[in-house]
C-alpha cells in the first residue's frame, strides 16, 4: 500500500521512515528502472508493423526515452520469430542478435535466417544502459513479407471494364488469407460486399512499364466457408491520364491480383486474376485525374460483390498486356481520406448555383448527400478561388475540368463521392441540385499520402504560425504517392525542383523516410543509361535531361535521407547511379562551368542567369557526392570529387564573380546568396558579397526579397549564418508584396506558385510548396535545432536559437529517428530562457546567446548556477562543459531535458 498523508503524520519517526523509503536523495542508490520500449516506438523499415515488404534484410529502429540525464544505450538484443509464442518464451528462432555491444538504435540490419514470402515475423528488443542494466523486452512488433518472387503471382493482367468480379467457393474455414493487389491505374478492393482497407488512389504512381507497386491486405476475416466473391473497381488514374501532351502509359486500367488462403485444415488455395473473372462497365461513366468522375447511379449493380448475384449480363474479363516491369511492395504510407471538413459557408450567387467555402485549400474531393428524382444530374465543380461576385474562378485550372457528376438513381437518400480522381480546392460549386441544398449537403474530404506529423513549430508572432500552417497544408496536399508541384490544374507532376526545395522542410514537419525512399527509387528507375534524369519523376512533363536545379533532387534527397535519418543504405544503393548522374553533368560542362538551364531561379522577381544557378548545383552536387563517397568509405572517389568541386568553385568565380563590385552576375539576391551558401566567394571577399546582398535587400528593395524558388531556399539561412538573422526575420515576417505575409494577408490558406496573387491564368496555382522551403529555417534558425557538423540522424545536435528582438518565444519539436528533440525559448529584457530535450544516445551543445549590452551574466540550469563571474561552474549533472563562444555561451550536454536561464544586467 502507498503511504498516505494520514499515515505519515502519525508520528515523527514514521515520517522519517517514510522519507527514507521514498526519497531518492536519502535512499541507498538503486539501479534505475528501465521500462520496456513502448510498441509505438518500434519501427521496421521506417514503418510501424509493416505488411507486405520486399526488403530481404529489413532495418529495425527504436526510440529510447529515459527520465535520467546522460542515459545511453550500450547494448541491445533483438529477437525475431515466426511465432508469437516462441517470442514470448524469448526464443528468436529466425534471428537472435545476442547481446550486441552498440549504441545504435536505428538502421539495425536484420541478420537472421532468410525471410520468406508471405510470412509474418514477430520481433522484440531490449537494451542495456550505461550502467549495464537491461530493460525488459518490448512488446512484440511485427512485419510481414510480401511476394518475393515473380513466379508466386499466378494471375494475369486483366481489365476491360470498371468492375471485375470473381466468385469462388472455399471448402472449409479460413485460418489465414492475404490478397496482393497491383493495378495500372487505381483500384478499390471488395470482398463479400465489404470494402477492404482504407487506401484510396492506390497503388502509387510509378513508371509503370518499369515498376508497379502492390499492396498486401489481410482478408482472413472477410472470407467464409462456402461462397465468396472478390470485387474490384478499376479507375484509370495516371495509367491512362494524358499529361503534358504525353498520352497515358495505357489506354485502359488493368489489375493483377493474387489471393493466398490457408484453411484451418492446412489446405492451401490460391485465387488469381485471369480470364475466368467477370467484367461489367458499372456506374462510372468516366474517370480522370484531371477531369473528375461521372457516376450514373442508375447503372449500379447492387450485390455485384456478394455471392448469389446474377451475373448473366456480365462478360468474361479481358486479358491485358499489362506491365512487364518489376512488381514491388508498396512500402510507404498509403493515400487516405485523412479528414472531413464542414463548409464554413454557402452562397447562392446565381439562381441554381450554390458555392460552398470550406475555409481551407485542400486536396481531395467533396461528398454529396442528395434526394431527388431518378436521372437528376448534379454537378460539383472545384475551385481554389472565387470572383468578387461569389462565383468560382477556375482560370488557373488550365485544361483540368475538375468536376464530378452524379446522376441519381432516385432511391431515397443517396451519397456519392468520387473514387478515382482528386481535386485541389477550397470552393465547390454545386449545380443541378434537386431543391435547395443546405450546409450539410456537402463535406470536403481531405485526401493525401497519410504521412504522420513529425514536427511542431509555434512562435509568439501569429504571422509565423499562419505561415507554418500554409506550409503544412501546401506540403500535405502535394503528397500524392509522389511529391507533386500542385494539386489542382492539369499538371500535378513530380517536379524534381519542387521536391528538392521542400524536402528538408517536409522531413522536419513529417515522417518522410518511407515516402522518399520510394521516390528516390522512382528517380533511379527514370535514369537513362547515360546518367540523365528527367525534370519530373515519373516523367511526363518537362525535359530529359533535367534542368540541373531540378536534377539535383537526386543527390540532395539521398543526402537529406542520410542527414535526417542516418540512412546509409540509401547512399549505398544509389551511389553508382549518382556517379553516373555526376558524369553526365561533367559531360555537359565546359571548362568546369555547367551552363545549360531551362528554368533558372524559377518565378523570381529579379533576374539571375540560369547558368549561374546550374553551375551552383554542379558544385553542390559534386560536393555532396564527395561527402557520400566519404561516408561509404570510398576515399579515392571522395578525393576526386572534392578536387573537382574545388575546380568548379574557381571556374564559378571566374564566370560569375565581379571583383570590382563584389557581386555575382546580376547582383541579384539569388546570385549572391547562392554563392554565400556554398562559401564560394574568393578568400576575403565574402564580407563584400554579404554587404552587397544586404544592401540590395534593405535599400534597393525596401526589405523585400526578390528571389525565385531557388534563391528563397538559401536566402534566409545565408542571412542567419552570416550574422543577419534580424534581416532574415524581417523578410520572413514582411507583409507587403513580395512576401509570405502578403499571401497570408490576401487570405491564402496554402502557398502560391508566384509571389504575385492573381496574374495570368496559366501559371497561377494557389497550392505550390516551393516557397515553403522557409519551413526548415523556422526549425533550424528560430527553433535553433540543428545537426552538429558532420553528424546525422540527430546523434549530435547544436541548439542555437536565434533570439529575435521582436519575438518573445518560440517552441520547436522534432520527432527524430532517435526520439524527441526539442528547443523552446523565451526572452524579456535582461533574461533569456532556453529549454531543450536531447534523446537517449544523443548529445548536444546549447548556445545561450546574450543581449548586446548585458554585463554580470549569470546562467542557471534547472536552478543551479552553471556560469558565473565569467566561468563555467561544473556541478550540474548532465551539463558537461561550458565556454564563451562568440556572443554567447556554449554548454555541452548529455541526453535529457535542460532548462537554461540567463540573467544579466
Ligand atoms: C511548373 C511547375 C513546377 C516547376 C516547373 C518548372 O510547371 O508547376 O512548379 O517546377 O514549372
Amino acid at each position: 500500500m502507498e503511504p498516505t498523508r494520514a499515515h505519515c503524520l502519525k508520528s515523527h519517526s514514521m515520517v522519517l521512515l517514510v522519507l527514507v523509503l521514498v526519497s531518492p536523495a536519502l535512499a541507498a542508490p538503486r539501479p534505475p528502472h528501465l521500462g520496456p520500449i513502448p510498441p509505438q516506438h518500434l519501427r521496421c523499415e521506417y514503418l510501424k508493423n509493416p505488411r507486405g515488404m520486399d526488403v530481404l534484410r529489413p532495418r529495425f529502429a527504436w526510440w529510447l526515452s529515459s527520465p535520467r540525464r546522460g542515459e545511453s544505450e550500450t547494448a541491445y538484443q533483438i529477437l525475431v520469430s515466426t511465432s508469437r509464442e516462441a517470442l514470448a518464451r524469448n526464443r528468436g528462432d529466425e534471428w537472435d542478435s545476442g547481446k550486441v555491444t552498440s549504441s545504435q538504435s536505428t538502421q539495425i540490419v536484420y541478420a537472421g535466417r532468410p525471410l520468406e514470402s508471405g510470412m509474418t515475423y514477430f520481433w522484440k528488443v531490449r537494451w542495456w544502459n550505461g550502467e549495464g542494466d537491461a530493460s525488459p523486452y518490448s512488446e512484440p512488433a511485427r512485419f510481414e513479407m510480401g511476394l518475393l518472387h515473380r513466379d508466386e503471382w499466378h494471375g494475369e493482367w486483366i481489365g476491360g471494364a470498371n468492375l471485375l468480379r470473381k466468385p469462388f467457393a472455399l471448402p472449409g474455414m479460413v485460418r489465414r488469407a492475404r490478397v496482393y493487389v497491383a493495378a495500372l491505374g487505381y483500384y478499390q478492393l471488395r470482398l463479400n460486399g465489404r470494402r477492404i482497407g482504407h487506401n484510396v488512389l492506390d497503388p502509387a504512381w510509378t513508371t509503370y512499364p518499369k515498376r508497379v507497386l502492390y499492396r498486401t491486405y489481410d482478408v482472413t476475416h472477410a472470407l467464409r466457408d462456402g461462397h465468396n466473391v472478390i470485387g474490384v473497381m478499376l479507375g484509370g488514374g495516371w495509367a491512362t491520364q494524358t499529361a503534358g501532351g504525353i498520352p497515358g502509359y495505357y489506354t485502359a486500367p488493368a489489375l493483377l491480383l493474387q489471393m493466398n488462403i490457408t484453411l484451418t485444415d492446412g489446405r492451401e488455395i490460391g485465387i488469381a486474376s485471369d480470364a475466368s473473372w467477370q467484367m461489367h462497365s458499372g456506374p462510372i461513366l468516366r474517370d480522370s485525374v484531371y477531369n473528375g468522375e461521372i457516376y450514373d447511379a442508375r447503372l449500379e449493380q447492387p450485390g455485384w460483390d456478394r455471392p448469389g448475384f446474377d451475373a448473366s449480363g456480365w462478360q468474361p474479363a479481358r486479358r491485358m498486356a499489362g506491365s512487364a516491369g518489376k512488381l514491388s511492395a508498396e512500402m510507404m504510407p498509403p493515400i487516405r481520406v485523412v479528414d472531413t471538413l464542414v463548409p464554413r459557408g454557402m452562397s447562392n450567387p446565381r439562381p441554381g448555383v450554390y458555392v460552398y467555402d470550406f475555409g481551407q485549400n485542400i486536396s481531395g474531393w467533396a461528398r454529396l448527400r442528395v434526394r431527388g428524382p431518378r436521372g437528376t444530374r448534379v454537378e460539383m465543380r472545384y475551385a481554389e478561388l472565387v470572383y468578387p461576385d461569389g462565383t468560382i474562378d477556375r482560370e488557373n485550372l488550365r485544361g483540368a475540368k475538375a468536376r464530378d457528376v452524379y446522376i441519381l438513381k432516385g432511391q431515397g437518400l443517396e451519397t456519392f463521392q468520387p473514387q478515382f480522381t482528386y481535386h485541389g480546392f477550397q470552393y465547390v460549386e454545386l449545380t443541378g441540385y434537386p431543391g435547395t441544398p443546405g450546409l450539410d449537403t456537402l463535406r470536403a474530404r481531405v485526401v493525401h499520402t497519410a504521412v504522420s506529423p513529425a514536427g511542431n513549430f509555434v512562435a509568439s508572432n501569429p504571422l509565423l504560425n499562419q505561415i507554418q500552417r500554409l506550409i503544412h497544408w501546401s506540403q500535405v496536399s502535394n503528397l500524392m504517392s509522389i511529391p507533386t508541384d500542385c494539386d489542382q490544374r492539369n499538371e500535378r507532376q513530380g517536379w524534381m525542383g519542387d521536391a528538392q526545395l521542400s524536402a528538408e522542410e517536409a522531413m522536419m514537419n513529417f515522417n518522410m523516410a518511407a515516402f522518399y525512399t520510394n521516390f528516390i527509387r522512382d528517380i533511379r528507375d527514370a535514369q537513362k543509361p547515360n546518367g540523365e534524369i528527367p525534370d519530373t519523376v515519373p516523367h511526363k512533363y518537362g525535359s530529359y535531361p533535367a534542368d540541373p536545379a531540378w536534377g539535383t533532387a537526386y543527390p540532395l534527397l539521398c543526402w537529406y535521407m542520410w542527414q535526417q535519418y542516418g540512412d546509409r543504405r540509401i547512399l549505398r544503393q544509389n551511389y553508382a547511379a549518382l556517379q553516373k548522374y555526376e558524369s553526365y553533368l561533367e559531360s555537359r560542362a565546359a571548362n568546369n562551368v555547367l551552363r545549360y538551364s531551362y528554368y533558372g531561379d524559377w518565378v523570381a522577381i529579379a533576374p539571375t542567369p540560369g547558368a549561374l544557378v546550374s553551375d551552383f548545383y554542379y558544385e553542390y552536387d559534386t560536393r555532396i557526392l564527395a561527402s557520400i563517397a566519404r561516408v561509404l568509405g570510398h576515399s579515392a572517389d571522395a578525393e576526386t570529387y572534392s578536387r573537382l568541386a574545388g575546380e568548379i568553385r574557381t571556374a564559378f568565380n571566374g564566370a560569375f564573380f565581379n571583383p570590382k563590385t563584389g557581386q555575382y552576375a546580376t547582383g541579384s539576391q539569388t546570385a549572391d546568396a547562392l554563392a554565400l551558401f556554398l562559401h564560394l566567394p574568393p578568400k576575403g571577399r565574402g564580407g563584400q558579397v554579404m554587404a552587397h546582398l544586404t544592401n540590395d535587400i534593405l535599400y534597393r528593395h525596401n526589405t523585400h526579397l526578390t528571389t525565385g524558388i531557388i534563391g528563397t531556399k538559401y536566402l534566409l539561412p545565408v542571412l542567419t549564418e552570416y550574422g543577419r538573422n534580424d534581416l532574415a526575420y524581417e523578410l520572413a515576417t514582411q507583409t507587403t508584396y513580395p512576401s509570405w505575409g502578403y499571401m497570408v494577408r490576401r487570405g491564402a490558406t496554402t502557398l502560391w506558385e508566384l509571389w504575385q496573387d492573381k496574374t495570368g491564368p496559366s501559371m497561377n496555382s494557389h497550392d505550390h510548396i516551393m516557397f515553403g522551403s522557409i519551413g526548415s529555417w523556422f526549425y533550424t534558425a528560430l527553433g535553433g535545432i540543428r545537426l552538429a557538423p558532420g553528424s546525422q540522424g540527430y546523434r549530435r545536435i547544436v541548439f542555437q536559437p536565434q533570439i529575435v528582438e521582436n519575438l518573445r518565444w518560440v517552441s520547436a519539436t522534432l520527432d527524430t529517428v532517435r526520439g524527441v528533440v526539442s528547443c523552446s525559448w523565451k526572452h524579456e529584457p535582461g533574461r533569456i530562457e532556453i529549454r531543450v530535450e536531447v534523446p537517449v544516445n544523443a548529445g548536444a551543445s546549447v548556445v545561450v546567446p546574450q543581449e548586446e549590452q548585458m554585463t554580470r551574466v549569470v546562467i542557471r540550469e534547472s536552478g543551479r548556477v552553471v556560469w558565473e563571474d565569467g566561468h563555467f561552474v561544473p556541478s550540474d549533472p548532465g551539463v558537461l562543459t561550458g565556454k564563451r563562444e562568440g556572443d554567447g555561451y556554449e554548454f555541452t550536454v548529455a541526453s535529457g531535458s535542460y532548462d537554461f536561464q540567463l540573467t544579466g544586467e
